[in-house]
């Protein structure tokens, strides 16, 4: 396995690559073009500016995560064809610069959702929390919530410009339900799938987060049967996964550890986000925060995760997910230094006790 941490780039993230590559056991850069708007061609010179920048630290760029699809592919609009063909540029001016793995999602108009980003623990650190009861049947109104949490960043999957045009983006997704969103997830793989073959670049969908629908939106990678039809269905080892631990966990009846096992084994997971998340009770079972990672803050037993992974021959690329923010750090939520930093140096050192076993 490789070890990666995730980075906005110059302009939208606090933390530098100096800093990152002080972490002990981080080789690589998850990185991507925040200012492409989706659906745009990623220019080739963009993204060299971008891997010699990481590879100027000692650091590595073969994962992006993400390139986000364009609505009209996922609505399954007849423009369609001409996004599919921008993806195509993109992926092959990705593996021109070396990108190996590319990581995206296929959730209708948003990507995760959270009912608020700065929630305070009782030790004082603020983390990720979903509580069912406080998200807003308006999107407009957590909309602007993450304006107000994120000061001047922007969300990914969230982006205001794009919402500005809300209303049509629920409009071309009047008539779509799961069948139909299925359908043209695969009619976009199956259309790209030789652009990854020629360009060796791997594909790594992340699982829905939540992993049921939102905004009475269709919502269709969410469990191992999803994942099993995904992968049957176009079946190549270009069309993988990206495991993360949080987001399949979100739903309770989802076995965590069996979907790694198997997965791992079927050489599907491409790209591991480990993260851990507390329940937050019993009655109410899928409402959750974000705690730090380690397996005795949260509900997940994360040397089973990451035996899941090692056991089974995982050599892939993997990341710490969000991390709470503590000591003081600010930035753009989720995604601060310290927490995940302390991911890192936890699940690093999980690998090396598993592999001396
Ligand atoms: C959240 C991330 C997701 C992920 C996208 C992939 O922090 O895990 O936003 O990057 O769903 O397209």
């Amino acid at each position: 396995m490789e070890m990666t941490f995730r980075w906005y780039g110059p302009k939208n993230d606090d933390i530098t690559l100096e800093e990152i590559r002080q972490i002990p056991g981080v080789s690589g850069i998850v990185g991507c073009l925040m200012d492409i708007p989706v659906g745009e061609p990623w220019p080739r010179d963009q993204i060299k500016n971008l891997k010699d920048t990481v590879e100027k630290e000692g650091l590595t760029l073969k994962v992006i995560e993400s390139v986000n699809v364009h609505d009209d592919i996922k609505a399954g609009l007849p423009s369609r064809d001409k996004y599919i063909e921008n993806y195509k540029q993109t992926i092959k001016n990705l593996a021109l610069n070396g990108i190996k793995v590319i990581c995206y999602n296929f959730m209708p108009v948003f990507d995760w959702v959270k009912s608020d980003l700065n929630y305070k623990l009782a030790d004082g650190s603020h983390t990720l929390i979903f509580k069912s009861k406080d998200i807003p049947n308006d999107p407009n109104k957590l909309l602007n919530q993450y304006s107000s949490q994120t000061g001047d960043y922007v969300l990914p999957g969230w982006e205001p410009a794009r919402l500005a045009h809300i209303k049509h983006l629920f409009e071309i997704y009047r008539d779509v339900d799961e069948q139909k969103l299925r359908s043209n997830l695969i009619y976009f793989l199956k259309a790209i799938m030789p652009t990854c073959e020629k360009y060796d670049v791997k594909m790594a969908i992340h699982p829905d987060d939540p992993p049921y629908s939102m905004f009475g939106l269709p919502r269709i990678i969410k469990n191992k049967s999803d994942l099993d039809w995904l992968c049957r269905t176009v079946d190549t080892p270009y069309n993988g996964i990206t495991l993360c631990t949080g987001s399949i966990s979100e739903d309770p009846s989802n076995d965590v550890y069996s979907i790694i096992e198997e997965f791992t084994r079927r050489g599907r997971i491409h790209f591991a986000h480990v993260r851990n998340i507390k329940f937050i009770s019993p009655k109410n079972n899928s409402d959750f925060y974000e705690s730090a990672h380690e397996s005795k803050y949260g509900s997940l037993d994360m040397y089973r995760i990451v035996s899941a992974l090692h056991d089974n021959g995982f050599n892939g690329f993997i990341r710490p997910d969000h991390g709470r923010m503590i000591w003081g750090e600010t930035g753009r939520a989720g995604y601060g230094l310290y927490d995940r930093a302390l991911g890192v140096a936890y699940i690093n050192g999980l690998w090396e006790a598993i592999d001396k076993r």
